[in-house]
């Protein structure tokens, strides 16, 4: 239990940096709460289809900025057609909290406005990839509820070694930034009935990812 023995921050790269149990419990239930909400819609949670047919095993909702593989845009065109939620004003604020907190230095002009929701049953994987859609190189931010997942974290260059294994834990925040944040990175395995039902999730994992996308309105 995380309660007894704390688990240290610590930065797995030159601006990665994982800081255990960041989000109380109180949050967690919020978050989880609102995220059954936006799965509903205007864009329903959806598994997103890849480009060779495949579909992914993750389920996905997003606000600010629909994604799909592998563009941004303001309507779900893969998913009813509809316009994307916004970004609330308290994520905004929760994402410059978490990157005060990780890098313990003020957030300056850091206002994500796309918001990605993953949620991974107890099979879900995702594969070793980059984050590349977004035109702006601003920290992306974090924060896992649920069940436990082991995270892989790699390089720059390739999708495989070297990487570093790190456990996600319900109510934890990560962030990358700098360097880091064009790194390979991808979620293996879920361990299922590690969730306790206090963090609002019975089963399997939430991940909300917050991001500047530098993109405008055509
Ligand atoms: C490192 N999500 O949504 S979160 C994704 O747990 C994604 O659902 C995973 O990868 C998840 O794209 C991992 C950690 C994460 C997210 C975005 C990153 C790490 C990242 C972007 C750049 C570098
Ligand atoms: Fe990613």
């Amino acid at each position: 239990m995380s309660a007894l023995i704390p688990r240290p921050r610590s930065e797995v790269a030159p601006g990665a940096v994982h800081v255990p149990d960041w989000l109380t419990l109180d949050e967690q239930r919020h978050l989880v709460a609102e995220c059954r909400r936006w799965a509903m819609g205007p864009v329903p949670m959806r598994a997103a289809q890849l480009p060779t047919g495949h579909r992914m095993s993750v389920q996905t909702v997003c606000l600010g900025w629909h994604w799909k593989p592998y563009s941004y845009s303001r309507i779900a065109d893969d998913a009813g057609g509809g316009r994307v939620a916004p970004v609330p004003d308290w994520l905004v604020a929760l994402g410059r909290r978490a990157v005060t907190a990780a890098y313990r230095a003020p957030a300056g002009d850091y206002t994500p406005d796309a918001a990605l929701i993953n949620f991974y049953d107890a099979t879900a994987k995702m594969g070793m990839h980059q984050d590349k859609e977004e035109r702006s190189d601003a920290p992306v931010v974090s924060v896992s509820v649920g069940d436990t997942c082991m995270f892989r974290f790699g390089n720059t260059t390739n999708r495989n070694k070297p990487y570093t294994d790190v456990e996600l834990v319900s109510g934890d925040l990560f962030v990358f930034g700098g360097p880091s944040r064009f790194a390979y990175h991808g979620v293996p395995k879920v361990f299922p009935g590690t969730s306790h039902a206090d963090c609002g999730l019975k089963a399997g994992r939430l991940n909300i990812t917050l991001r500047m996308t530098g993109l405008e309105d055509t």
